[in-house]
């Protein structure tokens, strides 16, 4: 960032447009995502979240919200992952494959955001949260609970497909994938209950953008929460939070 963070400017990209990101975020991996399916350069900034640099002063300027990714392309700023990854397919692709311009292939598309934006991404932050900023160190049984009908609700809309909307990858895998392969370290996906999910993000996981602009991220994301701290039912018998645990463990000692 402007005060601190590192700067990587592409040669031949587009120089006027800038991506204030963190790796270990999925919605900025999402983004990272589209651009390299897109075949995009950008500047890109490097925000430390755990220093608290998305909240300095020059960032909330930009989104109140003291979130990432905020993207920024002359005057115009967004601040969601969705918003931004659809902006770059609609103002910059030459291709409509990962966004077809047909009204009703959009719209299937924009429907899967918004799941990801309502559904997943709540219960990966309600999940992660506690442990990235609380210091819990598992998964409590109830949040376990609401990943695992959302993997639910995955398995159901990939019933005969091989991508989320069509025949080929989207805008809508690439979002979805950023949360998933970052629920997939808080709650493992049970390849033999979620067979077609599990085998959608193996697939996911083999696109070559994945491999650029995700993996490294969800590897960072990984090594801060322990993975095997998940809650195990037979230790925690009830939903409790961080807070609880915390006194437990005091009363223990
Ligand atoms: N719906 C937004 C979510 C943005 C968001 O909440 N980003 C997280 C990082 S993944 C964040 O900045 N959280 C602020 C914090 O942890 O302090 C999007 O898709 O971009």
């Amino acid at each position: 960032m402007g005060a601190g963070g590192s700067k990587t400017i592409i040669a031949g990209g587009l120089k006027h447009c800038t991506l204030w990101k963190a790796d270990r975020s999925p919605s900025c991996r999402a983004v990272m995502m589209a651009l390299d399916a897109l075949n995009l350069s950008i500047t890109e900034v490097d925000v430390n979240m755990d220093k608290g640099e998305h909240k300095s002063p020059e960032l909330t300027t930009l989104n109140p919200l003291q979130t990432l990714p905020i993207f920024k392309d002359r005057e115009l700023i967004l601040n969601d992952s969705h918003a931004i990854s659809m902006y770059l397919a609609n103002r910059y692709s030459t291709s409509d494959q990962l966004l077809p311009r047909d009204p009703g292939r959009m719209s299937v598309i924009a429907q899967l955001m918004h799941f990801d934006s309502g559904i997943l991404y709540p219960r990966y932050q309600m999940a992660a949260n506690p442990i990235l900023y609380e210091n819990c160190n598992f998964v409590m049984p109830q949040h376990v609970c609401d990943i695992e009908c959302a993997y639910n609700d995955l398995e159901t809309m990939l019933a005969g497909k091989t991508w989320l909307a069509g025949d080929t990858t989207t805008l809508a895998d690439i979002s979805v994938a950023a949360t998933v392969s970052t629920l997939n370290v808080l709650v493992p996906i049970d390849h033999t209950r979620y067979p077609r999910l599990s085998s959608w993000l193996d697939q996911m996981s083999e696109e070559i953008y994945f491999i650029t602009a995700n993996k490294t991220g969800l590897g960072e994301f990984t090594r801060r929460i322990d993975r095997g701290t998940v809650c195990d039912d037979s230790v925690f018998k009830c939903p409790r939070s961080s807070t609880s645990r915390r006194g437990s463990v005091t009363e223990r000692n």
